[in-house]
């Protein structure tokens, strides 16, 4: 069918039963008959990344850890099973040609797009260089806004070729997105070079630093950057940069650094996020499933934070449809 999503090596026998999983809830999309809310595509890509990462065994892993959730959320008593979450598979790679594969992935989106321009998308990456092509494919003349969690700018020159560390630089100098609609949250301590920081006031994107977000609240925070954005963009992508965890909560992550995020926050933010209807669209990147503990531990908080993420989103289709 299509020529650059294929399914993926792994899938779960699904059992439909009152205690539901989300192994058991998330479906291959051809196993859907009605429109998906939510549509899931793997974005299996790590050789752009700077560090050494196996990021593109993720998509699966990912897939593996559902049997360990429900579908009920007790901290809201909410079951989301009757969302409607169908998994399309993984965008083909090319097995060295980075270019051909951010080729893949904008068509993959724009494929995914056509068929399902409703819906919500997810993408599963992959290292951080996805995002440019996955943000390319969303353009069609949009406006749109970036909320970035990260312990990086991600905005390094392009003389290197594109990599995990050069998304948002790219789609600013290719006239994507507004540096005054990007908001980086999470920078913390020393890992952005001055020459980054200098680029990101260039192009005026929105800094919010840990110590900051922690300083107003996260429910503030969100509900401050969303107005902001609300009265200039036209739809908001989400990128979640699991490196913005700290070390000892995301130890599967290649550049994870000590003085980062905990997982309750990010799972907060997210929840927060999760409420906006301009937000279209989310991608979890540069987790390296083969670093991980042997517990899955960074795997198994990026599952969460996704959950959460629909959950909300979930809780906040119910309230405005009233149904
Ligand atoms: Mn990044």
């Amino acid at each position: 069918m299509s020529e650059v999503i294929v399914q993926p090596s792994f899938s779960w026998n699904r059992i439909v039963s009152q205690d539901m999983k989300v192994k058991d809830w998330i479906c291959p999309v051809a196993e859907l008959s009605e429109v998906p809310d939510v549509v899931l595509l793997g974005v299996p890509l790590s050789r752009s990344s700077i560090s050494a990462s196996a990021a593109s065994e993720f998509p699966i892993a990912f897939r593996k850890s559902w049997e360990l959730f429900s579908t009920y959320y007790i901290d809201e008593q909410v079951d989301f099973r009757e969302l409607r979450v169908a998994d399309i598979g993984d965008v083909k790679m090319h097995t060295t040609d980075i270019l051909q594969c951010h080729t893949n992935i904008e068509q993959a989106m724009r494929e995914v797009m056509e068929r399902y321009p409703q819906s919500f998308y997810v993408s599963i990456g992959g290292d951080h260089s996805i995002t440019a092509p996955l943000v390319r494919a969303l353009k069609e003349g949009k406006r749109i806004g970036i909320l970035q969690f990260d312990t990086h700018l991600d905005l390094r020159d392009l003389s290197n070729g594109p990599s995990n560390g050069t998304p948002i630089r790219q789609l600013l100098e290719a006239g994507v997105v507004r540096g005054e609609d990007v908001y980086n949250i999470g920078l913390h301590g020393f890992y952005n070079a001055p020459s980054l920081i200098e680029a990101a006031r260039y192009y005026n994107v929105n800094i919010i630093t840990l110590k900051q977000l922690r300083k107003t609240g996260i429910q503030q925070q969100i509900a401050e950057v969303m107005q902001a954005l609300s009265e200039k963009v036209d739809v908001i992508y989400v990128t979640v940069d699991i490196d913005v965890l700290d070390i000892t909560y995301a130890p599967g992550v290649p550049a994870s650094t000590p003085g980062g995020m905990r997982t309750d926050e990010l799972f907060d933010l997210l929840f927060e996020v999760g409420k906006s209807n301009l937000v279209c669209a989310v991608d979890f990147v540069c987790i390296d499933p083969h670093r991980d503990t042997q517990e899955a531990q960074t795997v198994k908080a990026v599952t969460y934070a996704f959950l959460t993420t629909l959950v909300s989103r979930y809780m906040h289709m119910k309230n405005t449809h009233g149904d």
